[in-house]
């Protein structure tokens, strides 16, 4: 049943009286960015009824809810994915038709909410889509930056980096609740004081705080009239900057609180697994965890008189440690303002935090300076000194007179706190994101605690929601999905996808398959020619690697097997070369020096390429400027070839290699994180495997690297094009341009290791998974099967199962349903 609000005559009615009570204008006369604003409104006004009885719902069923901590949520628009788990975007579509308004343009005029760097930020929003779709109560709880992820500009070939000022002209989803502000501490010192009955009190004085703002974004479930919230915080000043503070001599301190309060929430750190140690950071995480936790015991305290009963009806999910110092927190709160006893506060925080690790990387590991530490959270770093102390005597009854395990396993050491041991230590769950992660966390990075406390170690794979991924990003083939398989289940049961397997012997269906994914790479072509000015072939292999730029996901060795490949059509002009787009997308750490070189590379590389006549558009190169979920959802839509190169075992789990397998594209990737599981769904015939597997990889670097010399030496034509880094091919003579790049794969780094990434090592096997690929896809029934049986076998990777495991395994949540009543 469609809400009455979106009904065509009433919603028109909404529109054109939003237009005026906001605007005083008339459709006509009204902007793109005012019609978005009038419309998102209206469809706010249909979304509110159902918040509202959701939460009713939750009020009267009590349920139990997790508390999803994230310092990121990458949401991406919400205008048409609200529409879509509405089911009310054709109605709405239809309607805006008579208006003369192009939904499609409306959407364009939303900011993308980039509350996120990449895959961790973007996997809470996939999250909160799931929960919300299958019935399960849940906050996400995060930071509302006033700057989101910058926006990037390609000048020159440089990445160049550009405030995002998202909430600019305001944002119509948004709710602020003042009325659940919260104070949040900062620095000063800690007395100790006796009460009557000599019990200890611990307070906080000379402090700074600062006032936790919340702002409530409502997450429409699927077709289920449920609607969670996303709570993320502002900080204000406590003390407003009033003139009569000057009178009271507080002037200085009313500065000072204005400017914390500024500078907390100002911008999101645009680092994707990389650990900078910055103070502001610090200050970040506490300052959301601390409201996020004080209003989580402020609600629960409005229906409980016994805290004891905390875990029954919450449990706090850390999105890897940056939100950790939440279990001290909790016990703060426990300990001093709830006055209870240290054991009490330890089980009930102990049943109560769970938490992910997202990364194996050594240079992502949050291990703060305790001096650092214990000035900006006195009273945190103290419980934490106890919880440590406390665990310290755990370890030594296990492991009597092994002082090397203590030496490993402690919280505080090295003048540091290591909060991924603070997170095992009170965690009850401790997951990795893919099947092989979890083993390297067990194995390897993580053994002496899984050695430990086994119990707590379990293995979620990640997963998408395909509401956002197929439905909205592309509606062509989700249309052609729900007809094929003649029913819509799919769409709250994404495993219903293998229904498509009864037509892979289908020539017909095959060949619309096809076209529907050349209308897509028409229609990315058309935004290319927009945004890049480039011309490309849709009838060409759409080859894409997007994502963030790592050296480890290894953009370097795909830009380097293009310059072979260019090589190579320059040599044997008479070979038959199947026409290829390599496309790139990729944002840089805006400190990262080596990954903003890569970026120039590939821009050369296309300057070059693109501009040579003599290979007859037989290859282009593009690089797509500020990649981020808006494009995204076009560029997975017409992708051919899935580019998941990472050195195996660095890759945690990987999302932008599901989403391209249910959008029918061919995996070429390493045996890396959920890669291994993608294979075994679709059949190793039916991807591109290549290079090291991760023992090797491993085995590698405990005895201390490889030789990539030799490689260099024995291989002449990767010796061509790893020297024309520096013969000037690509940098109009420039030898010292790409220098750095060259020396990363050639010269001793660190420990007198060259190529730690084994770029050189795997390029041959690559190349060789390259032409499997071009034959493959010259054999237009083959690749068609192929890609299909990609797509219907993607059923695995939604997040609707990722998220069911989490219930059913660590969180334990009641399924809820809105009844009818409530809406009387
Ligand atoms: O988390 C994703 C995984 O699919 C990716 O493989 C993984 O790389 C990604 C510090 C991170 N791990 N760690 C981060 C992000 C920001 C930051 O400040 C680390 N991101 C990942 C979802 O599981």
């Amino acid at each position: 049943m469609i809400n009455p609000r979106f009904e065509k005559q009433a919603f028109k009615k909404e529109v054109k009286n939003n237009v005026k009570t906001l605007f005083r204008k008339t459709i006509e006369e009204a902007t793109p960015q005012q019609l978005f604003q009038a419309v998102s409104y209206a469809v706010k006004e249909a979304i509110i009824d159902d918040w509202i009885a959701t939460q009713e719902q939750y009020e009267k069923d009590d349920p139990k809810m997790v508390y999803y901590m994230s310092m990121e949520f990458l949401m991406g628009r919400a205008l048409g994915n609200n529409l879509i788990n509405m089911t009310a975007y054709k109605e709405v579509k239809e309607a805006l038709d008579e208006l003369g308004i192009d939904l499609n343009a409306i959407e364009d005029q939303e900011p993308d909410p980039a509350l996120g760097n990449g895959g961790l930020g973007r996997l809470a929003a996939c999250f909160l889509d799931s929960l919300a779709t299958l019935g399960y109560a849940a906050y996400g709880c995060g930071i509302r930056y006033r700057y989101g992820m910058f926006k990037q500009k390609i000048e020159d070939g440089y990445q160049v980096e550009t405030p995002d000022n998202w909430l600019k002209d305001g944002n119509p989803f948004e709710l602020k609740r003042p009325e659940y502000a919260k104070e949040v501490r900062f620095g000063g010192n800690i007395r100790v004081e006796y009460d009557e009955h000599g019990k200890t009190h611990f307070v906080q004085e000379n402090y700074e705080s600062v006032l936790a703002v919340p702002y409530d974004y409502p997450i429409v479930g699927y077709n289920n009239h449920i609607v969670n919230t996303l709570r993320i915080w502002d900080a204000e000043p406590i003390v407003d900057f009033q003139l009569d503070s000057f009178d009271r001599g507080d002037y200085h301190k009313a500065v000072e609180q204005q400017n914390l309060a500024k500078n907390i929430v100002e911008v999101l750190y645009p680092n994707d697994n990389h650990y900078a140690g910055k103070e502001l950071r610090l200050k970040q995480q506490y300052f959301f965890v601390s409201a996020s936790l004080q209003a989580a015991i402020a609600k629960f305290k409005k229906k409980h008189t016994d805290l004891h009963e905390l875990p029954e009806k919450i449990t706090i999910q850390m999105n890897d440690t940056h939100p950790t110092v939440a279990v001290a927190e909790l016990m703060r709160i426990l300990l001093d303002e709830e006055n209870m006893e240290w054991n009490d506060a330890w089980e009930i925080t102990t049943k109560t935090c769970a938490y992910t690790n997202h990364t194996i990387m050594a240079e992502a590991l949050e291990k703060w300076p305790i001096d650092l530490f214990s000035k900006l959270l006195p009273r945190v770093y103290q419980i934490i000194q106890e919880i440590d102390r406390r665990f310290v005597i755990q370890v030594r009854e296990m492991y009597p007179g092994n002082e090397e395990k203590v030496a490993k396993m402690q919280i505080l050491r090295d003048g540091q706190v290591k909060m991924a041991h603070l997170a095992i230590v009170a965690g009850y769950s401790v997951n990795g994101v893919a099947r092989l992660h979890t083993e390297i966390l067990k194995k390897q990075e993580l053994r002496d605690f899984y050695e430990m406390m086994p119990e707590k170690f379990n293995n979620k794979t990640n997963g998408i929601t395909q509401r956002r991924f197929l439905m909205h990003g592309n509606p062509l083939l989700a249309d052609w999905v729900t007809e094929k398989l003649g029913t819509k289940d799919w769409i709250t049961d994404l495993p219903k996808m293998s229904g498509l397997k009864k037509w892979l012997d289908d020539e017909e269906a095959l060949k619309e398959f096809m076209s529907i994914k050349y209308e897509n790479k028409v229609r990315l072509a058309k935004y290319i020619k927009e945004h890049n000015g480039i011309e490309v072939d849709p009838t060409s292999i759409f080859d894409v690697q997007v994502k963030r730029l790592h050296e480890y996901k290894r953009q370097l060795l795909n830009i380097l097997h293009v310059m072979y490949l260019y090589n190579q059509i320059k040599e044997h002009p008479e070979k038959s070369f199947y026409p290829r787009t390599f496309i790139f997308g990729a944002k840089a750490s805006a400190g990262y020096i080596r990954a903003k070189q890569i970026i120039k590379l590939i821009n050369s590389v296309a300057d070059v390429v693109n501009n040579d006549r003599s290979i007859n558009g037989k290859l282009k190169v593009v690089f797509i400027e500020d990649y981020r979920v808006s494009n995204a959802e076009w560029i997975f839509a017409a992708a051919d070839v899935s580019e998941q190169i990472s050195t195996a075992s660095k890759e945690a789990s990987g999302t932008g290699n599901m989403k391209f397998m249910l959008n029918g594209a061919a995996t070429l990737g390493t045996m890396d994180g959920a890669n291994v599981e993608i294979v075994e769904e679709v059949g190793a015939d039916n991807a591109f495997i290549f290079g090291l597997s991760s023992d090797e990889v491993i085995n590698y670097e405990q005895n201390g690297g490889y030789d990539s010399r030799q490689i260099y030496n024995s291989d002449p034509e990767l010796k061509r094009v790893v020297d024309q880094l520096v013969d000037g091919t690509y940098a109009q003579g420039d030898t010292e341009m790409y220098r750095d790049l060259y020396n990363s794969l050639l010269m001793p780094q660190g420990n007198n290791q060259a190529d730690v990434y084994f770029i050189l090592k795997d390029f041959r096997s690559y190349a060789e998974a390259q032409e499997k690929v071009e034959a493959a896809y010259r054999d237009k029934d083959r690749w068609a099967k192929m890609v299909l049986l990609n797509t219907a076998s993607c059923g695995k990777f939604s997040s609707d199962r990722t998220i069911q495991e989490y219930v059913d395994d660590i969180w334990k949540l009641d399924k809820e349903t809105i009844s009818e009543e409530i809406y009387e």
